[in-house]
């Protein structure tokens, strides 16, 4: 593979095929990328900064310390701000949509992102990641409104995320694929190592915060104990695997093959990950690498979101696994 297959430059080649392509898209997805790259460089130095710990305590200096996912907020909303194509986004941190100043009339695309998944891996040097979501609006000439997010997850036109682990990987599809990019911090470009990236037949990996188990539905216990109990050779590779960061966690069941669940449960009935910045997102690159994403009961990319920061369950990966565990909710009410 050339080491010069960048990011902007599998962009472009890959947008040669779209009709009227006018390089916002480019520009969009570059600006996305150069966020993830200024929150990698954080990330690594978070030990040694002052950006670890609660927002809301002064440091040394008498400043405000910063939570890195306040940084990570910040910094997207700064640099999306600007661009006359955006016309508003939606942060899994912030309360109300923000509308842009350079595109709140006329600019074409939404975005909503999850600026730092895995809040409660930042403070000890766990993976973490940047989960985003680019969406068309149908109507512009005017300012977007919350409505104008409330779509299905396959009217997203682009999808991906940045995890920040033992190197910083770029992942992305436009509906034609996913290609995988990481980031080679000598020359400060994300390329091209993945490409075309699909999701291995079999599971190698159950991911799922077991200890809520007592408090899952009786299909999501049949689903987990079949699996565990299994003895067939479809499983006979499988391990629980569980980061608690979910964009890590999918992303490394992307690459080796396995489930992942966040169910609703006796305790949480919507479960606990947002449709918006986190679901929709990863099922839409899942999918696009061959797995697929359920709620239980309808494929998640269908579901029609009711609010901007609405939770629904998710059971994302192996095609087969995600059917199964359907079928074990709908045998076992
Ligand atoms: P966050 O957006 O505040 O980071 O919360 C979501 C995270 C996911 O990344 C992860 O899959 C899940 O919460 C872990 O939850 P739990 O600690 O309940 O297992
Ligand atoms: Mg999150």
């Amino acid at each position: 593979m050339s080491e010069l297959m960048t990011l902007s430059r599998t962009i472009l080649q890959r947008k040669r095929s779209y009709e009227g392509a006018t390089g916002d898209f480019t520009l969009l997805l570059n600006h996305i990328a150069l966020a993830a790259k200024v929150v990698s460089r954080q990330v690594a130095k978070a030990g040694l900064l002052d950006v670890l710990g609660k927002a809301g305590k002064d440091n040394i200096q008498g400043e405000e310390v910063q939570r890195l996912d306040v940084i990570a907020n910040d910094l997207l909303i700064e640099l999306l701000n600007d661009l006359p194509m955006v016309a508003a986004i939606a942060s899994e941190e912030e309360d109300n949509l923000q509308v842009t100043q350079a595109g709140r009339l006329d600019g074409k695309y939404l975005v909503c992102f999850d600026p730092l998944d895995g809040s409660s891996n930042i403070d000890v040097n766990v993976t973490i990641g940047t989960i985003f979501s680019i969406r068309k609006r149908k109507e512009t000439g005017r300012e977007a409104t919350v409505e104008d997010f409330l779509a299905p997850g396959s009217e997203q036109v682009a999808a991906g995320y940045a995890v920040y682990g033992s190197s910083t990987m770029f992942v992305y599809t436009t509906g034609d694929g996913v290609d995988g990019f990481t980031l080679d911090p000598s020359i400060g470009e994300f390329v091209l190592t993945h490409p075309d990236i699909r999701i291995p037949d079999s599971p190698r990996c159950l991911s799922g915060n077991v200890l809520n188990r007592k408090n899952w539905l009786p299909g999501t216990q049949a689903f987990w104990d079949g699996i565990a109990n299994s003895t067939d050779e479809r499983y006979k590779k499988t391990g629980l695997r569980y980061v608690g960061t979910l964009v890590a966690d999918v992303h490394r069941n992307l690459l080796q093959g396995g489930v992942f669940i966040y169910p609703d449960d006796r305790k949480s009935p919507n479960g606990k990950l947002r449709i918006l910045y986190e679901c929709h997102p990863l099922a839409f690159v899942v999918e696009q690498a061959g797995g697929a994403a359920t709620n239980g009961r309808e494929r998640m990319l269908d579901i029609v979101p009711t609010g901007l920061h609405m939770r629904v369950p998710l059971i994302i990966g192996n095609k087969q696994e995600v059917a199964l565990y359907s079928q074990m909710l709908a045998e076992h009410p």
